[in-house]
């Protein structure tokens, strides 16, 4: 507790609060392959019951595609699913999803769901909650068809495609994958013919491509894409990432990188972080300068150890956007909420 308290009156005194940006907005943010996934998508949903929006826990303020309401959902039902909950502490969930649905009143549902375990109940209870939606909504006419379609939307690498394939895992109890997943932005390239993931009742789901926001204001925003993989890190730069990452740890009060990396106290700048980690851990490497030989840090390395750390909650438990979090509610009407969350005791990582 002395240790942190330090910690904390070091960076308060002599760190940079404010986090000035080496890179600028004017990035692309919405590659080739994402245009023409929105088109197909365009084209596929016009025989879509509803909509699943899924996005990242850790972000649950920042860097949705809002530009989905008008493209994709329009006014069919629309559940958000926050993934990845395994990485975010169970606090402040109730609080999120009031603010949520506060901002966009077109979300029907909101859950926390961690689709990296095998019986998440949130995604347990997400079929039987969409097909009641539909069932409710006055835009079901289906001829009578029994089956029911529901697409699945998000920005990149959320964990769109694990849920299509743990929901038929879970409901027609099949081995294996039905759609690729993968631990990189961009792995579903085309939107998918329909998946059927249960019987009873007869569902049908719709894998689509990641797309991102096309433009995105707010560096914060991009860079907090960025830390949590959603975009390919090459987009930003490793080190740019590490950077705001660490200025985001030592500013929010987050200091389990330090043990992590082998340090002693936290260190303000990135390349004194990487280089001091390299040190202790003997992350060194070889290169040949004007013919001689140095051995100098190996800062790819250390910063990958640096990023990979937090996305596999190695750090701990916590959102990127605290800062949202605490803004005031309008109102707090919070108990005539439906919640529905993965309140199961999983551990961080
Ligand atoms: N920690 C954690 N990881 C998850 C969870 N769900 C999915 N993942 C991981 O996130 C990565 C991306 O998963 P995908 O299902 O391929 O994500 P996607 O949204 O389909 O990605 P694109 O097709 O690239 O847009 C994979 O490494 C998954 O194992 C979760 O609940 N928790
Ligand atoms: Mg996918």
């Amino acid at each position: 507790m002395c240790r942190l308290n330090a910690w904390r009156e070091l960076v308060r005194n002599s760190f940079r609060a404010d986090y000035k940006f080496p890179v600028n907005s004017a990035k692309n943010w919405f590659p080739g392959h994402m245009h023409k996934g929105l088109k197909e998508m365009q084209r596929k949903v016009i025989d879509v019951d509803c909509v699943i929006e899924v996005h990242d826990a850790r972000i649950p303020f920042s860097g949705r595609n809002t530009t989905f309401k008008e493209t994709i959902s329009g006014v069919k039902p629309h559940i958000l699913i926050l993934n990845k909950s395994d990485l975010v502490p169970k606090s402040n969930r109730e609080e999120i999803i009031l603010k949520i649905k506060q901002a966009d009143p077109i979300i029907s549902e909101v859950l926390f769901a961690n689709a990296s375990k095998k019986s998440c109940p949130a995604l347990r209870s997400v079929l039987p909650r969409a097909v009641k939606l539909i069932e409710n909504s006055n835009r079901f006419h289906r001829g009578g068809k029994p089956d029911k379609s529901i697409i699945i939307i998000g920005i990149p690498n959320v964990g769109k495609s694990t849920i299509i394939n743990q929901l038929r895992q879970q409901y027609l109890a099949v081995k294996g994958r039905a759609t690729q997943v993968g631990a990189k932005p961009g792995v579903t390239r085309n939107v998918m013919e329909k998946i059927r993931v249960s019987n009873d009742p007869m569902v049908n789901l719709l894998d689509t491509p990641g797309i991102s926001k096309p433009n995105i204001k707010d560096m914060h925003v991009g860079m907090k894409l960025a830390a949590c993989n959603t975009l390919n890190d090459h987009v930003i730069g490793s080190m740019f990432i590490c950077d705001y990452l660490l200025w985001y740890f030592n500013t929010h009060g987050h200091f389990e990188y330090i043990d992590y990396m082998g340090l002693n106290e936290p260190e303000e700048n990135c390349n004194m972080m990487l280089a001091k980690s390299a040190i202790a851990n003997g992350s060194m490497k070889i290169i040949n300068e004007h013919g001689v030989r140095k051995t100098i840090p190996d800062y790819e390395g250390v910063a990958y150890k640096f990023l990979s750390g937090f996305r596999k909650g190695r750090f701990g438990r916590f959102y990127l956007d605290e800062d949202q979090l605490k803004a005031p509610l309008i109102n707090s009407k919070m108990s005539n909420l439906n919640i529905y969350q993965d309140m199961s005791n999983e551990k961080s990582v």
